[in-house]
Formats: C-alpha cells, structure tokens, sequence
C-alpha cells in the first residue's frame, strides 16, 4: 500500500525537480469527451498516441484509458507503451496527474493537489471532476510512491521549477479565487515553499489570451535549464499578447533566482493567431455544464507547451508559417536533445497541448520508498 504522509515535502528534504533532469517515465491519460473533442474524440486520440510514441523513443510511457476505451487505446498506441485502466474526466494528465518531489538520497515521493477543473463551480470547464482527482493517487499507488496530500487546489501546468529551489507561476491562474477563495498570496506562496521545496517564487502577471485554464504558465514561459527561461512572444504590438508577454519579459528582467542569477530570457515566437473552425466547432457534441467551444474563438496557441523527455524535445507543430522556426530556436536552447514536432492542433482544439498531456516521474536513485510496496 502507498503511504499517504502527513508531513510535507520541504520537512521532509524534498523539492521538485525541473522537467529536463532525468526521467523514470511519463504518463498520460487517453482522450474521449465528445463534449470537448471533436468527432468523438478520434481525431484527438490519434494525436495523442503520436505523442505517446514520440515521447517512447526517450523514455518508458505509460497510457490511462477509460475501460469503455481501453481496447481502443492499445490498439492504437504501439506496444512499447504501457496502457492500464483508469477512470477520468478528461484527459490532462499534468494537470490531474501527481507533482513528483525527490530527495538527495534519490527517493521520488508525490504530491498530490486537489483539482476543481479548473475553477470548479466559478468558471470551471465541466462538471463533476471527482475521478480526475483521484488519477494522482492511481498513479502514485501503482508507481508505488508515497503521497503528500496538498490542502491545496493546484494543477501541474500552473507550476514549473528550476529544480534549484525557484518557482514560476502567474498571478491570473494561482490567485484566482475560483482555485482557493480563502487564501492570500503568502498562503499560496507558503504552500509552494511546502509542497514544492523552492524558496523563490517568481510571479508573471497573465498567461496566454484566451487560455481556459486562467492562465497556466505552461503556455507562457518555462525553465529551459536554471537561468533560463523560454517565453512565449509575439512581435504584433496590437496583439493583446504583445501587452502580456512584456509584462513577463520586464518581470523576469527584475528577477533573482533562488541562487541570486538574474535570469537569462529567450523569446519563442508564437504561431496564429489560430482560431476555432465551424466545422470543427461542428464536430463537437455540447453538454450542460461544459465549457462551449464555439467557431472564430481564439486557441491558446503556443510553442511553449512543449514536453521535455530524456534525451528529447517533443513540441507541438501548429502553424506551417512558423513551426520551422521555433523547432530551430529549440534545437539551439537544447543542445543535447532531439527535437520532434507532433502536429498538435487536435490537442489545442480541447485547449491545451503536448505539456498539458503529459506528467513525468522523475529518476531518482531509489524511486520505491520500501514502506510504499
Ligand atoms: O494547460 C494545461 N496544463 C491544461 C489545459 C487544460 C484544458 C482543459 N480543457
């Protein structure tokens, strides 16, 4: 049995590593809403087992799959990657999925945040979401980590570290009442020291226009390394992101890590602006209480939302005029790393990307704390 802990993280000598320290796998959930993606899902299910494969050549996969889908999904995905049943709402597996904490003797424990889709009741994207809050403590239980509870609603693409103790957020999506109504940003902040073990936390302003999320940072800017960030930029001054991305650009400027660097920013063009076409808005199936996805709405669109494996870059190709030139500009950022475009519209159209489907567990030495078997 996984223990869950009633200590946290930072007491115990835990911190999240950054997404490109190495990797014991990555897991994913399997698409099927037909009320968020489109002709019952197969166009989605096809990009995400791209996905699946892509992310396999580095590094072992593991799929959840409803057990309506399960015969569907491992026909699909190729037989290097793992599918188990799993019950879930929707299919946002480093939203849902656990933030994977590791000590310095290598052991891999899990937090796992409360989740409300998104904002709940208050502009959340659908209603009920009870089985993807119990996705974290599947997948910890059967990687056999123990488990922090956060007392806290959080998602995995409102965060990402350096690993060396610094936190990115923004102030849209984690001081958005509609997350925790009752606390005040030194709560958030004192919940992230805890949970996350970093002692600095750098605060952009907005995320991406139009990201239903409310502005998750995994659109917006990540850690390419300690030091340096990747933000999403448009040159287009009467783009309403042109106003968002100086923001971060100038907040980033200002800032000192947890180590006291200043930070180095490098600029990724974004595609688009892409829009919702009619007749994928027509291959949608509306429900009561789930967002409605509507033709000419603007899709948060961006090249950030990529997922670093062991080894490998897997970015989302979304825009012919300019995917050449932002797979370049991440090839020069990650030296050491093969760089694979999975074309990824399917995945914006249910609102997020690549990122926001995948979930790693980190190496570790000694990833199986024995009381966890
Ligand atoms: O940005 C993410 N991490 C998730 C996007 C969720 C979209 C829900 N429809």
């Amino acid at each position: 049995m996984t223990r869950t802990l009633a200590s946290t993280p930072a007491a115990d000598g835990f911190r999240m590593p950054g997404e490109f320290e190495p990797h014991a796998g990555c897991w994913m959930l399997w698409p099927e809403r037909p009320d968020n993606w489109r002709e019952a899902a197969r166009p989605a299910q096809l990009a995400f087992a791209q996905v699946a494969t892509a992310i396999a050549r580095f590094e072992p996969v593991t799929v959840g799959a409803s057990s309506a889908h399960y015969a569907a999904a491992r026909a699909l995905l190729p037989e290097q990657v793992r599918v188990l049943e799993m019950a879930h709402d929707d299919a946002w597996m480093r939203d849902v999925g656990p933030t994977c904490v590791v000590n310095d003797r290598g052991v891999v424990r899990g937090v796992d945040w409360h989740f409300n889709a998104w904002g709940g009741l208050n502009g959340g994207l659908y209603f009920p979401w009870d089985q993807d809050d119990l996705v974290a403590r599947k997948v910890l239980e059967t990687e056999c980590l123990e488990r922090y509870r956060a007392p806290m609603v959080n998602e995995g693409g409102a965060i990402h570290v350096d690993g060396e103790g610094t936190a990115l957020v923004t102030e849209e999506c984690l001081l958005n009442p509609n997350r925790n109504p009752r606390f005040e940003r030194a709560d958030i902040e004192r919940h992230l020291r805890e949970y996350l073990g970093v002692t600095q936390i750098l605060w952009l302003g907005k995320g991406v226009v139009d990201d239903e999320t409310g502005g998750h940072i995994d659109d917006l800017a990540c850690f390419v390394r300690p030091g340096v960030v990747c933000l999403t930029w448009t040159d287009r001054r009467r783009d309403p992101q042109y106003a968002r991305s100086l923001d971060a650009l100038e907040r980033l400027q200002d800032a000192r890590d947890a180590r006291g660097r200043r930070v180095r920013v490098v600029r990724l063009p974004m595609p688009g602006p892409l829009r919702m076409r009619a007749h994928e808005a027509a291959g949608i199936i509306p429900r009561e209480g789930s967002r409605p996805r509507l033709a000419g709405e603007r899709l948060a669109a961006t090249y950030v939302n990529f997922y670093i494996a062991n080894g490998g870059i897997v970015m989302p190709l979304l825009d012919a005029r300019t995917d050449a030139a932002a797979a370049a500009r991440l090839k020069r950022l990650f030296p050491g790393r093969r760089v694979v475009g999975v074309p990824s519209r399917e995945i914006l159209l249910g609102g997020g990307n690549i990122h926001c489907i995948t979930q790693q567990i980190p190496a570790g030495t000694r990833s199986r704390s024995p009381s966890a078997r």
